[in-house]
């Protein structure tokens, strides 16, 4: 049986080889299988170091598995060097689950991602749609671009905090509540969780009237399993959410729109590389404007006009 069925089917053994295939750059098996993807929810948890990201992952992966749900865990780690499965328990401490039948985890890092460990992360998520997970979970440490251009395939970003965060909410994690959908303050068993909670609530309120979903905050102590129902209740009433208003169409096209722009200026973009102005010619180039004989505008413009 050939690679792109067994993949549909749900093998790992297949996902696996096909994911190592995708991040060595080979992507043409995208093609085959972008038709039997879109079943799958994207769910982002992002947050700072250590605050508890992927046991909410690992306690939501438990509950989901006792509802039949096959789960795919993608692990995002841009400031390691190591990627592949092989340091899984670098940034994703997952507990047994990782055993589980219904239930496959890759980690990814910056080594071997030649088109950019987002870009990467996106199409593993896809290999993991078509093999027909239910739910994907992509964690990342945030807040930096790469964090950014994942949240913004996930369906619902799940925002976690904890009660040290409060210091910092005007400065450092703006960028974090500009991509929440849901604000979780985890390790609610220490001191300023209420506090935190209370300050978030005030920002969300602020901007729900604005924008049609106001994200709610929610305390967790992940460790103890506690708030982990309620998590997913309100994933659930996100997910909803989404449906009732149109938004979830209306996001997942303007995906689309922004992934075939990505795709085509990177084409572009390595065909000028290549073939358009090879480096001998850009060599010359370089030497004339350097004496001053010509100028880099009009040259750019001269070269880009002859191209169209
Ligand atoms: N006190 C307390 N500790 C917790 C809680 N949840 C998780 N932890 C602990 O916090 C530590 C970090 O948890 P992780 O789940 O690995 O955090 P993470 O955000 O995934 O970490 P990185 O991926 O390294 O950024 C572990 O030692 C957990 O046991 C909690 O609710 N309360
Ligand atoms: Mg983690």
């Amino acid at each position: 049986m050939d690679i792109v069925k067994k993949l549909l089917k749900g093998d790992k053994r297949t996902l696996a080889r096909a994911i190592s295939e995708v991040e060595d750059g080979n992507t043409s098996i995208l093609k085959e299988i972008y038709p039997h993807t879109g079943n799958a929810y994207y769910i982002g948890i992002t947050g700072p170091p250590g605050a508890g990201k992927s046991t909410i992952v690992d306690k939501l992966t438990s509950k989901l598995l006792v509802r039949n749900k096959t789960i795919g865990i993608i692990g995002v780690d841009p400031t390691s060097p190591f990627s592949g499965g092989a340091l899984l328990g670098d940034r994703i401490r997952m507990s047994d689950i990782a055993t589980k039948e219904g239930v496959f985890i890759r980690s990814m890092a910056s080594r071997g991602n030649l088109g950019g460990l987002a870009h990467t992360t996106k199409n593993v998520a896809l290999l993991f749609d078509a093999a027909g997970m239910d739910c994907i979970f992509i964690e990342t440490v945030g807040v930096g671009q790469v964090e950014l251009d994942i949240a913004g395939v996930c369906d619902t970003t799940i925002v976690v905090l904890v009660p040290e965060s409060g210091d910092s909410i005007q400065t450092m994690k703006a960028g974090l509540l500009e991509i929440a959908d849901i604000i979780v303050v985890n390790k609610a068993d220490r001191d300023g969780a209420d506090r935190i909670v209370a300050e978030l609530r005030f920002v969300s309120e602020l901007r729900g009237k604005t924008q049609g979903w106001e994200y709610p905050v929610m305390k967790t102590i992940a460790r103890e399993d506690k708030g982990i129902d309620e998590l997913i209740s309100l994933i659930d009433s996100h997910k909803e959410y989404l449906e009732r208003t149109g938004n979830f169409e209306q996001a997942r096209k303007q995906r689309i729109k922004l992934r075939v722009q990505e795709l085509i200026e990177e084409g572009i973009k390595s065909r000028i590389e290549k073939d358009i102005i090879k480096p001998e010619v850009m060599e010359k180039l370089v030497e004339k404007i350097y004496t001053r004989e010509k100028d880099p505008f009009q040259s750019a413009e001269e070269i880009t006009s002859s191209l169209f």
